[in-house]
């Protein structure tokens, strides 16, 4: 997985800028020698702010962004200047882009539209400078405010794809041929399992007016839900469908039992997947005949809509169409946004990727965030 483009995860520590430090100045000009304080503020620290893209589709342009460092606010002069505010960071990501905390793996937010945006970490306010503090008792205030500190966090990106329909299936029954076949995506295709490394979408066309998104993921094995095979890292793909198709081969020793099978383990993944519309569709059905479907439909799971399919003969491919637009319509469509998101178990992800942040050696901050209210300025 190293080396692919698909990238759906990513972990990066992320800062704000510390507010600059008010100045603490008096007014020295000639013929005026008790000119009064005149120390501006300083400028407020910069903002970490999370934006939707519609223009990237994965993770990638973040993989090898570490740090995400907003720039900090200048100080305050003299002559009632204000320090420049510090540079805002804006972190774009591709919608469906979840947010989590990278330390205790709470769930932060979840950008899902063009241009959604989310305050992650504010600046710190700038200082006053000695000016603000001029008083009828002290007209010569000899201190100004530090500014606020900065903020921080680590947080952890998840793509969750934004498609209308998972494909759910063990592997090598045929769910990537289904897809090149109902929509112009060429996923790979081959008689062995795990085939497909990696999600792919694609658009399916309803009788020339109406599409959807179907997303093809790789295999689900039993024990998925606890990381066997690539199923877990996929399994997350799926929580945002709005219905799942569930794929199970004509040939298989007993329908009823892997469609249980493959539920159960979305279940244990994430119990609210039980919510979802599902739909069976019986693949590879071009090696029944008639009477075999017959003695087939006898046993299936109850209260499942199901069609027999085959993408070699196009065998029910209208019919499973017409079936998945009707069941998306069936829909209230804010329950497609109103996902719940499971708390993601940071213990159980990847630690290659783990860092420490070392302030650099240049970096001003180090050691420097000890906001304490007013200070005494010289
Ligand atoms: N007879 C028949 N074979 C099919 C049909 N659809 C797919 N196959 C074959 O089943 C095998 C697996 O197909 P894939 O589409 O790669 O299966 P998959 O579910 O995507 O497999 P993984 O990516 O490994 O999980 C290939 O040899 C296909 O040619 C069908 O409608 N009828
Ligand atoms: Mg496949």
């Amino acid at each position: 997985m190293g080396e692919s483009n698909f990238v759906d995860y990513v972990k990066i520590y992320t800062r704000s800028g510390k507010g600059g430090r008010g100045s603490t100045h008096f007014r020295r000009e000639k013929y005026i020698p008790f000119g009064g304080p005149d120390g501006g503020d300083g400028g407020d620290g910069g903002n970490v702010i999370l934006r939707g893209d519609r223009n990237h589709w994965t993770l990638l342009h973040l993989k090898f962004e570490r740090h995400i460092l907003a720039g900090h606010g200048q100080g305050g002069s003299g002559r009632l200047s204000k320090g420049k505010d510090g540079e805002d960071k804006t972190i774009h990501v591709p919608l469906g882009t979840v947010v989590f905390d990278g330390e205790t793996g709470e769930f932060i937010t979840d950008i899902s539209r063009d241009g959604q945006e989310f305050m992650l970490l504010k600046g710190g306010r700038g200082g006053k400078g000695n000016n603000y503090f001029k008083t009828a008792t002290n007209q010569a205030p000899k201190y100004a405010q530090p500014g606020e500190p900065y903020q921080e966090k680590k947080i952890i990106l998840q793509l969750k794809l934004l498609a209308d329909v998972g494909l759910v299936g063990f592997p090598n029954v045929g769910k990537s041929t289904l897809l090149s076949v109902v929509s112009a995506a060429k996923p790979k295709i081959a008689d062995y399992p795990f085939t497909t490394l990696e999600p792919s979408l694609g658009i399916v066309n309803v009788r020339d007016s109406y599409s959807f998104v179907m997303a093809d993921i790789p295999g689900i094995i039993e024990g998925a839900s606890e990381g066997k095979g690539l199923g877990f890292r996929f399994l997350r793909h799926i929580e945002r469908n709005s219905a799942l198709l569930f794929l199970v081969p004509a040939d298989s020793k007993d329908i009823k039992e892997d469609y249980e099978t493959l539920l159960n383990e979305l279940i244990r993944y994430n119990p609210e997947l039980a919510d979802k519309q599902k739909i069976l569709a019986i693949s590879k059905s071009d090696m029944l005949d008639d009477e075999l479907e017959q003695a087939l439909t006898e046993d299936l799971p109850e209260g499942v809509p199901f069609v027999f399919i085959s993408s070699f003969t196009q065998k029910g491919i209208p019919a499973l169409k017409d079936l998945l637009w009707k069941t998306l319509n069936e829909q209230p469509f804010h329950d497609l946004e109103s996902i719940v998101h499971k708390p993601m178990d940071v213990r159980l992800e990847d630690l290659e990727d783990d860092f420490d942040y070392e302030p650099e050696a240049d970096d001003d901050t180090a050691g420097e965030n000890d906001y304490a209210g007013f200070d005494l300025d010289e």
